[in-house]
């Protein structure tokens, strides 16, 4: 799939056909308090980079038979989870500085409830494992060899993670062992995929294998409510990727939705995120971000640091993999 155009694929014309009915729940918002939502726009599911398209092909099919946004994110995220040529998502992700492919995942519904795991490694399904954290335990994130324990009392199987391609592409780092994450090249591939219902529920989830070569141990934004991903069903969404440190320090997708809960529009959120990065982070220009913003009406925005970032954006009657506008023109 070429990363450089925008798709379409048309798969139903009812819309054209003037078929689908103005959702009963829109007639009900005055215009000026929230956004009118387009005829057509919910369900819908958006996510990031090429890998997103198949991974919302996954998502959509939860999505029209009238399934929930949380099974469908779940569902989605799984599909380059599984992949071993991807090399920056679960099984086939780019390993730590050590050789350890170490895994960050979190899910969030909208009405609040949340879960996450960090640090993980042998499962490859981290967003499973994130769903059941939120599902079983009191607690929101759980880590490391915890959070394998939970795993394996819970029935996923030990694996090893590290394909062959993964492995050689790591010795070959060894030979220099410099570590400089590349724009938009293999270590900026996580899957941040936001989705609404048609009960017009929100869910989120975001999994990465983070940062290839990564310091052992380290932890990234994915994985943090609030920095990686966020979603609240009264305002909307939002997820990022990229260099994990930068949506830290500014707790990139709350702020997001924070911004929309104020009367900014998806679009506007993404960019305003970006620019407090730019204003807050000096060395901004060495790395990329990417954002993805949804609203309760199922508009969407994204926006980046640089050139190259895309994302997969899936409703009736569109099906597009998308080039995100960026700020370093
Ligand atoms: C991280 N944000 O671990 C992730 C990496 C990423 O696309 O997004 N890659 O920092």
């Amino acid at each position: 799939m070429k990363t450089n155009r925008r798709q379409f694929i048309s798969r139903s014309t009812l819309a054209a056909a003037g078929a689908i009915s103005f959702p009963a729940w829109a007639k009900n918002l005055s215009a000026g308090s929230k956004p009118i939502p387009v005829p057509g726009n919910i369900p819908m599911v958006i996510s990031t980079w090429n890998h997103g398209y198949e991974a919302n092909e996954a998502a959509w099919k939860i999505l029209e038979k009238g399934g929930s946004a949380l099974d469908a994110v779940e569902a989605g995220v799984r599909v380059p989870e599984a992949d071993p040529d991807n090399l920056s998502v679960g099984y086939g992700g780019l390993p730590d500085r050590d050789g350890n492919v170490t895994l960050d995942a979190s899910i969030m519904k909208g009405n609040g409830e949340c879960g996450s795991v960090t640090f993980l490694q042998h499962i490859k399904h981290p967003i499973s494992v994130a769903r059941l954290v939120m599902e079983k335990t009191p607690h929101v994130m759980l880590s490391g060899q915890g959070a394998l324990q939970f795993a394996l009392e819970n029935g996923f199987m030990k694996e090893n993670l590290l394909t062959d391609k993964a492995r050689k592409a790591w010795e070959k780092w060894l030979e220099k062992e410099e570590y400089k994450p590349v724009i938009n090249v293999e270590n900026h591939d996580t899957i941040g995929m936001l989705a609404i219902d048609k009960q017009k529920h929100i869910a989120g989830a975001c999994t990465t294998s983070g940062l290839a070569y990564k310091m052992h141990g380290r932890v990234g934004d994915s994985p943090v409510i609030g920095a990686g991903l966020y979603a609240d069903n009264e305002v909307g969404a939002a997820t990022a990727t990229g260099m994990g440190e930068l949506v830290l320090k500014t707790l990139g997708s709350f702020l997001l939705v924070e911004l929309m809960r104020n009367g900014l529009s998806p679009q506007e959120a993404c960019e305003e995120g970006i620019r407090r990065i730019v204003e807050k982070i000096p060395d901004y220009k060495n790395f990329q971000i990417g954002y993805l913003a949804v609203n309760t009406a199922g508009e969407s925005g994204a926006y980046a640091i640089h050139k190259g970032f895309n994302y997969a954006l899936f409703r009736e009657g569109e099906f597009e993999l998308i080039d995100s506008d960026y700020y370093l023109k």
